[in-house]
């Protein structure tokens, strides 16, 4: 059975069968708006919905040591920030990011994460300590109003999910409205195992470089 995660929650990374989970995936379901309205509500509209699913390394320090977001993050916005560019793998290659979805399933939920970020522990840079998952959303909208998007570990490939491990569900809740970004949890080492701790913090932050900013300076320290 599937670990329904709560906010607050950590958990060991040990299957049901004793084994420890070294190679997962932690992907991210989201649905565009559909809109109705039209001639006698007939006609039916689609906003596409753009999150982006993105992670932060750090030291035992805090410090930063590694990241993964969308390649197509302009490198001058970045910069502002003091940013580096974007980029689906990590230094080490022991995480994998899957590319940036700019819409959202369009037909209803197609039960298929549409970002999926593909981890090894065992490839982990001995340095890095602390690894933070977290959601942006591009758009206008809040995850309020988004029709459902969640977040699970599972092991598999992106394309073929055998065996979810644990999930967590974002959107479609008025505790969303005016949120924009969230801070889903982190993977972190505690003599030499790794574990998971589901944050599930919510802002309404104006972009990722805001988001990232706040990790380190509130959660990776
Ligand atoms: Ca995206
Ligand atoms: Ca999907």
């Amino acid at each position: 059975m599937a670990i329904r995660l709560e906010k607050g929650q950590r958990i060991n990374l040990e299957k049901n069968n004793g084994s420890k989970l070294t190679e997962f995936c932690v992907g991210c379901n989201w649905g565009a708006i559909v809109k109705s309205g039209g001639f006698l509500g007939l006609g039916k509209s689609t906003q596409d919905v753009d999150l982006d699913l993105s992670c932060m390394m750090f030291d035992a320090n805090g410090n930063p040591a590694d990241h993964i977001y969308s390649p197509l993050y302009k490198r001058e916005f970045l910069a502002r920030y003091g940013m580096p560019p974007g980029k689906t793998d990590s230094n080490d290659f022991a995480l994998h990011h899957s590319g940036d979805d700019l819409k959202g399933d369009q037909d209803g939920d197609d039960g298929l994460d549409n970002e999926i970020i593909t981890v090894d522990l065992n490839r982990v840079n001995p340095e890095v300590s602390q690894i933070f998952f977290f959601l942006n959303n591009c758009g206008d909208e809040d995850f309020s109003q988004i029709p459902y998007a969640s977040i699970r570990m599972y092991e598999g490939t992106p394309t073929r999910v055998k065996e979810v491990f644990a999930s967590y569900d974002v959107a479609a809740s008025p505790q969303y409205k005016g949120m924009t970004a969230l801070i889903m949890g982190k993977l972190y080492r505690r003599n030499g195992e790794w574990k998971f701790s589901a944050i599930g913090d919510a802002f309404p932050d104006h972009n990722i470089c805001e988001t990232i900013r706040r990790i380190a300076t509130n959660y990776a320290k």
